[in-house]
């Protein structure tokens, strides 16, 4: 039978792309209780032609819930999550709460999907899935087909993120922003204290004592996660830009065996959840606007890296929508997979 499933953090940027994605995807669900914070709570919504009032979390809410989708912080999902899996549920929480915990699968289908064997919805045994950080999903969606090939030894990524990774108020204010320095107005910082539009900054995470910043950290840490390989030297440079909900990176790959650049092509162009857009002739290639709202990640500029020994280097190019593939559409299709 179909499961009955849980939204928590519905009101979100996150939580609104959840119900987006399973109405698309004909998400098969029995139920569905939509859940948020007290101060969201009574708020009426329509899901899929029915009226819906989303209900206040608390620790009864999980009474009966297969799935349980999270995307309301890493304190909640600290707080709640362990009890929905006590109560039978399998918690997809697309916090950075569990990603690191030893025993917790951190997902991405196109990825590892072995990662999750063995688990299934409904069968009253619990589980908590962690959903990666977006930038890493992103990353990883393009440089993961190439690593199976060739192994990558070094991976060097430099990230240009959207506001939506802040959330729909940092979309809304670099919104503000646009408008009040276009009208000569002095901008509106609430959420990064600083100009947002026609700026770009390092990302707002705290930076930690090796100088580098959480979002940077996360990405070396789950990628060997994800890769299962603690040996892969990876590092990175996040960046908040001003556009609204795709990231674009940048990301430097070496290789421990050859692999040639139309390999290398041959291989994206048959990888999952990719698309190329390459077009050296028109300098057409991925942009945050074309993925924006879409299932793929986009990838391009795909070349050698002629700064190391040949076939064994390239670079690539890549942009995902972060709401989407970087959250909600990851999440849900790691729950596909618990049908
Ligand atoms: C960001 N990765 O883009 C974060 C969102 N979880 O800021």
């Amino acid at each position: 039978t179909a499961p009955s499933i849980a939204v928590v953090g519905v009101t979100g940027a996150v939580g609104q792309e959840f119900l987006s994605v399973l109405s698309d995807r004909d998400f098969p669900y029995r139920s569905i209780k939509m859940l948020a914070s007290q101060r969201s709570a009574g708020k009426k919504l329509t899901f899929e032609g029915r009226d819906y009032t989303v209900e206040e979390l608390t620790v009864e809410s999980f009474e009966g819930i297969d799935i349980a989708l999270f995307s309301a912080g890493g304190s909640i999902s600290k707080q709640f999550g362990p009890v929905a899996v006590d109560k039978g549920a399998i918690v997809v929480d697309n916090s950075s709460a569990f990603r690191m915990s030893e025993g917790v699968p951190l997902v991405i289908p196109e990825v590892n999907p072995e990662a999750i064997e063995g688990i299934k919805a409904g069968i009253g045994k619990g589980a908590l899935i962690a959903n990666p950080n977006c930038s890493t999903i992103i990353c990883l969606v393009a440089a993961t087909p190439l690593h199976r090939h060739a192994k990558v030894k070094r991976m060097v990524v430099s990230t240009y993120q959207a506001a939506s990774g802040a959330g729909a108020a940092a979309m809304e204010e670099l919104e503000l922003q646009t408008r009040e320095v276009l009208e000569g107005k002095s901008p509106t910082c609430n959420i990064f204290k600083q100009q947002y539009a026609f700026n770009l900054f390092s990302h707002n995470a705290p930076i930690l004592s090796n100088g580098y910043n959480e979002e940077e950290m996360k990405m070396v840490k789950e990628t060997r996660k994800i890769w299962n390989d603690d040996t892969v030297k990876v590092t990175a440079t996040c960046i908040r830009v001003p556009v609204m909900r795709a990231h674009a990176e940048s990301i430097n790959l070496q290789f421990e065996k050859p692999l040639d650049e139309d390999s290398a092509r041959e291989i994206l162009k048959n990888a999952p959840g990719l698309v190329i857009i390459d077009d050296r002739a028109s300098n057409h290639f991925p942009t945050p606007l074309e993925v924006s709202n879409k299932d793929d990640v986009a990838v391009g500029r795909i070349r050698q890296d002629v700064s190391q020994d040949r076939n064994h280097g390239l670079d690539i190019f890549v942009c995902g929508d972060q709401i989407r593939k970087g959250a909600a559409l990851n999440a849900i299709q790691i729950a596909e997979m618990l049908l």
